[in-house]
């Protein structure tokens, strides 16, 4: 992670640092008890020899795979939260299955969502439904995994007082995003390209719901639940900034779509061929000249690589990965003050540590 921010940054390093790295061994431990207890639960389903090799493999190729970031964030709010105090094997237990319960979600979003885009490479292998034996069968899956997320709720919360909270968390968080997730979809309809539509309203629009909700406020959220909050102004604040975290977070995401490695990210951009509404192009449209406009408009979603160097061309031209790399900065310092302004302690930690995870992420 870069230093450009300078003290400040190392300041929250040196609080955050130990806690994510100490748990990510347990963690692991967690998701192979969880795994076990799924494919071993008969109560509605006794499985085949088959069936639980297929599961066995769905999970294992597609839940465990990615940074663990927005997992590891329940356990590492939590330990915050509480000031240190030192939590239970059972609590720490808890609290991994909540997070590999993001991580479930995770998985089932981004089966779909790489089906949706025509994605071809996903953490550094080929999208599961372009494995041969899966193709739609894909879609099921992310169906299942779904599901599984239930299961363990049910499984290891039943009987806690906020188990009904974290029921109801997951469900508004599923259908923000799917809401986030259709907004993506029908401002970009397939072979349409009418970029008069991309405007910065819009595409803020689009990623609060599709990736902010569950990538940032809920990994809080659970914490919070587990950590016997019932304060609603606390919920209030860290949703508040966390979406806005979320917003820069997926900003990241447009601008490595384009100027990321894809060895380094683990998928080959598709957003120049997708017709997506992504940052880069918002910025573009708000900024070109007439002609570099029409360029814009003859080459933008199409899977040709010769039009998506064109729109590339046009990007640099207009020198937005600079403009990227301003306001990246620019948010750095906006939202340590948003955060510095934040009453409780604790959740300021909690925030800091997340800005430090995403801040001039490479991938
Ligand atoms: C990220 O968009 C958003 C999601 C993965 C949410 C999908 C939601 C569903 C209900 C399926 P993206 O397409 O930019 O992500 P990536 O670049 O990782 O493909
Ligand atoms: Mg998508
Ligand atoms: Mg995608
Ligand atoms: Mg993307």
């Amino acid at each position: 992670m870069a230093t450009a921010a300078g003290p400040l940054l190392n300041d929250i390093k040196i609080s955050a640092k130990p806690v994510a790295g100490s748990f990510k061994a347990k963690f692991m431990d967690a998701y192979h008890r969880l795994k076990k207890e799924l494919i071993a639960d008969s109560e509605s389903f006794s499985h085949t020899f088959e069936s639980r090799e297929w599961v066995s493999e769905v999970l294992d190729y597609n839940v465990p795979g990615g940074k663990l970031n927005r997992g590891l964030s329940v356990v590492d709010s939590l330990v915050l939260l509480r000031s240190g105090e030192e939590l239970s094997e059972d609590e720490l237990f808890l609290a991994f299955a909540l997070g590999w319960c993001i991580e479930w979600l995770q998985a089932y979003f981004l089966i779909l969502d790489d089906i949706m885009d025509d994605s071809h490479t996903r953490r550094g292998q080929p999208c599961w439904f372009r494995q041969p034996k899966v193709g739609l069968i894909a879609a099921n899956d992310g169906i299942l995994l779904r599901n599984h997320i239930s299961r363990i709720l049910k499984r290891h919360f039943h009987d806690k007082p906020y188990y009904q909270d974290l029921r109801e968390l997951f469900d508004e968080v599923e259908y923000q995003t799917a809401c986030g997730q259709m907004l993506d979809l029908i401002t970009t309809p397939p072979g349409e390209v009418d970029l008069s539509k991309y405007v910065m309203d819009t595409y803020l629009r689009i990623v609060k719901y599709k990736t902010a909700y569950y990538s940032f406020y809920l990994p809080v959220a659970c914490a919070l639940y587990m950590s016997g909050e019932d304060d609603k102004s606390k919920f209030e604040s860290a949703e508040r900034i966390l979406v806005q975290m979320g917003t820069y977070f997926q900003i990241q995401d447009d601008y490595l779509d384009c100027y990321g490695h894809p060895d380094v990210i683990g998928k080959v951009g598709t957003d120049i061929e997708d017709t997506k509404c992504s940052w880069l192009i918002v910025q573009a449209i708000a900024r070109a000249s007439p002609e570099q406009k029409s360029r814009l408009y003859n080459n933008y979603g199409r899977k040709d690589p010769a039009c998506v160097a064109e729109v590339k061309k046009v990007y640099n031209e207009l020198n937005l990965e600079k403009l990227f790399l301003d306001y990246e900065s620019e948010s750095y310092e906006n939202f340590m003050s948003i955060i510095n302004e934040e009453k409780s302690i604790e959740l300021q930690q909690v925030l800091k540590l997340f800005l430090s995870k995403i801040y001039k992420r490479q991938k």
